[in-house]
């Protein structure tokens, strides 16, 4: 019984995995990174077919390809973190104009997303550009030795934050990035995560027959256990507990309407959340409730936000 139980559950994921994975068995991430099940998950359910351009991160050795040699059978164009959005823009619109039924899928980190691609990325989004922005957010430059972003949190222990006699790590609050993708207005942004694949593959698909019309923009919680000192086999389970405690909420907004795909009735305090990753082993009581505040303050916001039954179309 419990068997069966087990099989029904399993077998909804894998209904969305209707594409074969199209790279190597092995590829070249630090061990028991989440980015690996990322990149592999988003073709096999939204197909082989999609076009992925990204620039400079921990994903781009294995989506680029190394030493003259591709880990996969995707098209991939690599960009400059300055540029990635103009880039995905020159090729959706390419697309468009030749009558091609493509998707354009514009893959980066946090760095790249948040900060030094930001500009263009907003653009992007302000001018409806027709394809899908997915960022993978696992808080800082991980690629070039764990340095903090805009999107790191409160606290956090990185490279450029340390924690010493004088410091105590990120002295600043986390950038909410999908909130702010979602107030271009833009017919769908949406938050995921891989303890949630079910709803992951929905968001998927759903970006994928709306970016026909416009910009879609999903915004990835993906933990690095290299930079935030957590053990290799914890990355699904930490994605679990962030979307537990509201550390990072499940929801989605299709023409500006708001809802939470997961309600979680009672959350966990952040302090569940915070031990699991060594980033956060300093932190006093107090400095985990200035985290816990935040996560809170976030959570009302968005709460407010699917309380309006109210939508923001397009015009024709
Ligand atoms: C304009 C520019 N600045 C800096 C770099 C160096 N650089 C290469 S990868 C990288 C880290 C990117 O961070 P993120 O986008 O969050 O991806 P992650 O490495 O975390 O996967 C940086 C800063 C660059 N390539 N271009
Ligand atoms: S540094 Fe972090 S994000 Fe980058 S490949 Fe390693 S575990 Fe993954
Ligand atoms: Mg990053």
């Amino acid at each position: 019984m419990a068997d069966k139980k087990k099989k029904k559950r399993l077998s909804k994921v894998f209904d969305y995995l209707k594409y074969e994975d199209p790279f190597a068995k092995g590829v070249s991430f630090c061990a028991g990174c989440p980015l690996e099940r990322l990149v592999r998950f988003v073709p096999q359910v939204m197909g082989n077919d999609i076009v992925i351009t990204g620039t400079p991160s921990c994903s781009a050795p294995v989506l680029l390809g190394q030493n003259g040699k591709s880990w996969h059978k995707l098209s991939y164009y690599g960009t400059l973190m300055t540029g990635a959005a103009s880039n995905a823009t020159g090729l959706a619109r390419y697309y468009k104009r030749a009558g091609i039924d493509g998707t354009v899928v514009c893959f980066n980190g946090d760095g790249t997303a948040a900060d030094i691609g930001f500009g263009n990325l907003s653009g992007a989004a302000e001018r409806n550009e027709p394809f899908v922005y997915i960022c993978y957010d696992n808080e800082g430059y991980m690629n070039t030795g764990i340095q903090k972003s805009s999107t790191t949190p409160f606290g956090a222990k990185t490279t450029t934050t340390p924690v010493g006699s004088n410091e105590r790590g990120k002295n600043l609050r986390r950038k909410n990035l999908g909130l702010l993708l979602a107030m271009h207005k833009i017919p769908y942004a949406a938050t995921a995560t891989l303890s949630n694949l079910e709803d992951f593959a929905k968001k998927l698909l759903k970006a994928k027959e709306i970016s026909k019309k416009g910009f879609c923009f999903l915004h990835i919680f993906s933990p690095c256990p290299t930079g935030w000192g957590m053990p290799t086999d914890t990355g699904i389970e930490v994605c679990r507990k962030a979307v537990q405690t509201n550390y990072f909420p499940l929801w989605e907004a299709e023409n500006g309407k708001f809802s939470f795909t997961k309600e979680v009735k009672k959350p966990k305090p952040i302090k569940e959340y915070v031990k699991l990753v060594k980033k956060f082993s300093h932190l006093t009581e107090e400095e985990i409730e200035v985290l816990q505040k935040d996560v809170d303050y976030e959570y009302a916001v968005l709460k407010q936000l699917s309380l309006l039954d109210q939508e923001c179309p397009l015009p024709d």
